[in-house]
C-alpha cells in the first residue's frame, strides 16, 4: 500500500524541485512588433554612449600581463591568441582620440565609458607618470568640450607587470595596491569624472584567467578563481570607499557580467538545479556581496570560499553588461561534463557564437532590480557581425526591450553600446567586429557601418 504512494510522492518531489529552481521569467517572449508602437520612455537625461577598454583600443599597452600573453604559447605551443595576433598599435586611440569622440558627436552619442590603463599610469609599483595622467585628463576634457560624459573604467582586465609579478589578486592586499592607483587616478580626474566604474567583469577576469585559461594567467584551478572573485569584489569596495573620501558626490559602480543560465531541458532536474547554481554563484553573488557585504562562492566538491567585508551598500550603482543566453548542460557520468550546447539557429547567432537573445536583457534587469533600486546602466551590449546584416536589428530590439523595462518602472539611467570601434577582442585577436565603427587595421581607417545607422536614429526619435 505505501509501495504505491511511493511513486506519486516522488513525482510531486521532481516538479515541485522542479518549480522552485526554475526561473519565472523563463516564458518571456515579447512581440518586438507590439513593442515598435510603443513610444520612447528614455527621456533627456539618459546617457547614450558607448564604451570601449584601454587595451582594445589605445595601442602601445607593452607594459602589462596581456601583452606578456599575447607572446606567450599554451602546453601544446600554439599561440594564446587566435592566430598569433598582438594587440600591438590597435587602433591608436591613444593618439586619435579626438578623432574618436567626432565620431561619437556624429552619433549624437552623449557618453563615452573608457578605462584607464594601470600600467601607463603605475609603470613600477609606487612610481606614478604624470604625463600618462596629462594624457586621460586631456581626453576627459575632449569629451567635456564636446558635451559627452565620460565614464571611467579603473580596471578593466589587464594588469601592470609588476603587480602581475606579486599575484595580482591572489594576494591578500591586492584591493589597498589597487586603492593606491585609484587614489592617483581620482586626485587628478575626480573633479571633472562623475561616473567610475570600479572593476569590469569581476567573474569574467577571475574564471577565464584560473578557470578556463582564456585569460592570463592561464590556470585551470577553481579554488584560486574564486579567491581572485573574492579579492576583485574586496577590490572593489576598497575602490569605492577611496574614491568616496575624495569626491564624495561622485557616483560609482560594480559592471557585473550577465547571462541567462539556462537548461537545454526545462524539464531535466539536474540541469535546472546546475543552472541555478551557476546563476548564484557568477551573477547574484555579486549582488549579495554589493547590498550585505557577504561574499560566498561555492560548488559543492569543488571550490568554496566566503568573506564578509560588513561594508553594505558600497555602490551607488550598477553596471550590466548583457550578450547572450548559454544553456549549460551538466552530464556528472559523461566524459565532458560542463558543455554549452548551441542549438539556435545561424541568425539568431553572432559572430562570437553567443546566441542572439533580446529578452534575456529584460530578464537580467528584472533579477537586478530584485537587489537594489539604485540606478542600472547598460555598460555594455553589442554584437560582432563582420557582415554587418544583423546589427541594426540587433541594435533596435535590445533598444525596444530596454524602452519596456523603463515603461515597467525599473531605474535605467543609460546604454553603452559595445563598441564604438573594433577593437582587439582578447583571446579572438581582431577577427571579431563589435564595432559601431569598421577600422581597417592597416590605415586605422574608421568608417560608419550601415547597421549602425540604427542607433543614431533611436536616440533621435527618443529626444524627441
Ligand atoms: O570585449 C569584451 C569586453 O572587454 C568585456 N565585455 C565583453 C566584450 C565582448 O566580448
Amino acid at each position: 500500500m505505501y509501495a504505491l504512494l511511493i511513486i506519486p510522492a516522488l513525482v510531486i518531489v521532481y516538479f515541485g524541485l522542479l518549480f522552485l529552481f526554475t526561473d519565472r521569467q523563463v516564458n518571456l517572449r515579447l512581440d518586438f512588433n507590439k513593442l515598435k508602437k510603443d513610444p520612447w520612455r528614455f527621456g533627456k537625461d539618459f546617457l547614450w554612449g558607448s564604451a570601449t577598454s584601454a587595451h582594445q583600443v589605445e595601442g602601445n599597452c607593452t607594459n602589462n600581463n596581456w601583452f606578456q600573453f599575447e607572446s606567450a604559447v599554451d602546453e601544446d605551443g600554439q599561440p594564446r591568441i587566435s592566430n598569433g595576433q598582438k594587440a600591438g598599435v590597435c587602433c591608436d586611440q591613444w593618439n586619435r582620440y579626438k578623432e574618436d569622440i567626432r565620431l561619437m558627436k556624429e552619433l549624437s552619442l552623449n557618453a563615452y565609458r573608457f578605462s584607464v590603463e594601470w600600467s601607463k599610469i603605475e609603470p613600477k609599483q609606487g612610481e606614478f607618470d604624470e604625463s600618462a595622467l596629462d594624457h586621460y585628463e586631456q581626453v576627459v576634457d575632449e569629451l567635456l568640450a564636446n558635451g559627452i560624459e565620460p565614464m571611467v573604467t579603473l580596471h578593466h582586465f589587464t594588469n601592470p607587470i609588476w603587480f602581475e609579478e606579486k599575484g595580482a589578486f591572489l594576494q591578500e592586499d591586492s584591493p589597498d595596491i589597487f586603492a593606491r592607483f585609484v587614489e592617483r587616478v581620482v586626485r587628478r580626474l575626480g573633479s571633472k569624472v562623475k561616473l567610475w566604474c570600479t572593476i569590469n567583469e569581476p567573474s569574467v577576469y577571475a574564471f577565464n584567467g584560473f578557470f578556463i585559461g582564456g585569460f592570463p594567467p592561464a590556470e585551470k584551478n577553481l579554488p584560486k578563481a574564486a579567491v581572485v572573485f573574492k579579492n576583485l569584489l574586496r577590490a572593489h569596495t576598497a575602490a569605492y570607499t577611496c574614491i568616496k573620501e575624495i569626491e564624495p558626490q561622485a557616483q560609482v559602480g560594480l559592471v557585473v557580467v550577465m547571462l541567462i543560465y539556462e537548461p537545454p531541458s526545462r524539464w531535466n532536474l539536474l540541469d535546472v538545479v546546475f543552472n541555478r547554481l551557476l546563476r548564484k554563484n557568477m551573477s547574484d553573488s555579486h549582488f549579495v556581496y554589493l547590498t550585505e557585504g557577504r561574499f560566498k562562492f561555492s560548488i559543492p566538491g569543488m571550490a568554496s570560499e566566503s568573506y564578509n567585508s560588513g561594508i553594505r551598500d558600497a555602490f551607488d550603482f550598477i553596471g550590466v553588461n548583457y550578450y547572450m543566453r548559454f544553456l549549460w548542460k551538466f552530464s556528472p557520468f559523461g566524459k565532458k561534463k560542463l558543455d554549452i550546447i548551441k542549438n539556435a539557429p545561424p541568425e539568431k547567432l553572432t559572430d562570437m557564437g553567443w546566441e542572439i537573445y533580446p529578452e534575456g536583457l529584460y530578464r537580467v534587469l528584472k533579477l537586478v532590480s530584485s537587489f537594489t533600486s539604485k540606478p542600472i546602466y547598460i555598460t555594455e551590449n553589442g554584437i560582432a557581425d563582420d557582415s554587418d546584416t544583423k546589427r541594426a536589428k540587433f541594435i533596435e530590439d535590445h533598444l525596444l526591450v530596454l524602452n519596456k523595462a523603463v515603461d515597467d518602472g525599473m531605474n535605467i539611467k543609460g546604454y553603452f553600446y559595445w563598441s564604438l570601434i573594433d577593437n582587439f577582442e582578447w583571446a579572438h585577436g581582431f577577427e571579431k567586429r563589435f564595432g559601431l565603427y569598421h577600422v581597417d587595421y592597416a590605415t586605422l581607417k574608421r568608417t560608419l557601418r550601415e547597421g549602425s545607422r540604427k542607433y543614431p536614429e533611436i536616440i533621435r526619435k527618443s529626444r524627441g
